[in-house]
């Protein structure tokens, strides 16, 4: 199932409507032009396939899209979601790596929906995903407190929120979700009441800051691979605010008592290392909130894609 060890698909999402700051559909030009994807082809030798564009999809958006099941913009969502889907979905197809660049953690439904799908077709295998994100992102339309979109991207995924309108993530077949067994958190520090419950009725493995005081990122990192186990094809899901804000300060939902940029890398390593990883989604940098810390921000994004795709230090 592994992709071609040196065949990249890059996918820039420029998106933002999954919640309500402006600025984080800025982060792919932000990331490109500081270097990232020449630096994938020139250090770590990667033959990149990318059609040179942050995609704004806007010849597809709804022109009128009130709020529904208390979501705010589904139609919106559900349409962009789809159409990463399939640009990530032809990617892993032809077996290679896809790292999406985004955008708000809405696009996750289109990525890993993408992903999922390639992956049952090519190995008959159920897709792994690591979600490292201060957050669970796991909220059901109903559970919600906000109505954004971008904290219901796993719950959509995994079938625990379902719906049936076609436009309104109706899309979403089984053969594109994933497994909650499958499915590991590192960095939680912020999670709603009633993504509490879901993860506890659910047996959720799941590894928050409590977790990493307690043993140490290296003896978590080893948990989170012995429960995934070898020989299983890896997403890794990457929102940003998993750092403390004082590394990633440009971030929508910035959440104090985050990880270390170099916990933060080393996640990306271990990962890495196994040899599994097939896709990387690295999402909500925006680079217009706190414009002092903009620039760090870029920065972090950009050492987690390159510590992902194999960069060592050694
Ligand atoms: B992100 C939140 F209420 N849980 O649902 C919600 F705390 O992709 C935050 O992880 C979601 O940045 C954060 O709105 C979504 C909130
Ligand atoms: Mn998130
Ligand atoms: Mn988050
Ligand atoms: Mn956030």
């Amino acid at each position: 199932f592994l992709p071609s060890r040196h065949d990249l698909g890059v996918v820039a999402v420029g998106f933002s409507g999954g919640q309500t700051k402006a600025g984080v559909d800025a982060a792919p030009m932000a990331l490109i032009e500081s270097g990232l994807i020449q630096q994938l082809e020139e250090d770590l030798e990667f033959n990149v396939t990318f059609d040179g564009q942050v995609h704004a999809y806007t010849d597809i958006m709804p022109k009128e899209d009130p709020d529904y099941r208390n979501m705010k913009r589904p139609r919106s969502v559900s349409a962009v979601t789809w159409q990463v889907s399939k640009q990530v979905y032809e990617h892993a197809k032809s077996g290679k790596f896809v790292l999406t660049l985004g955008g708000d953690h809405s696009i996750a439904i289109g990525t890993i929906s993408g992903t999922a799908k390639a992956i049952r077709e090519r190995t008959g295998k159920d897709l792994a995903v690591i979600w490292v994100d201060a957050h669970a992102d796991i909220n059901t339309p109903e559970t919600s407190e906000s109505g954004n979109i971008h904290g219901m991207p796993v719950a959509f995924l995994t079938g625990l929120a379902t719906e049936t309108h076609e436009d309104m993530f109706g899309w979403i077949q089984k053969d594109q979700m994933i497994t909650t067994k499958k499915l590991v958190y590192i960095g939680l520090r912020d999670i709603d009441k009633g993504e509490k419950k879901i993860l506890r009725d659910h047996g959720i493995k799941a590894f928050s800051m409590h977790d990493i005081d307690r043993h140490g990122i290296g003896k978590v990192m080893d948990m989170v691979l012995g429960w995934i186990g070898s020989d299983t094809p890896i997403h890794l899901s990457f929102d940003v605010d998993a750092l403390d804000p004082m590394w990633a300060p440009s971030t929508g939902t910035p959440v104090r008592g985050g990880l270390t940029l170099r916990e933060g890398d080393f996640i990306a390593e271990c990962v890495a290392e196994t040899g599994s990883l097939i896709a990387l989604d690295l999402v909500e940098v925006n680079p217009s909130l706190d414009i002092q810390g903009a620039s760090d921000t870029v920065r972090a994004g950009c050492s987690i894609v390159r510590c992902a795709l194999g960069d060592t230090l050694l």
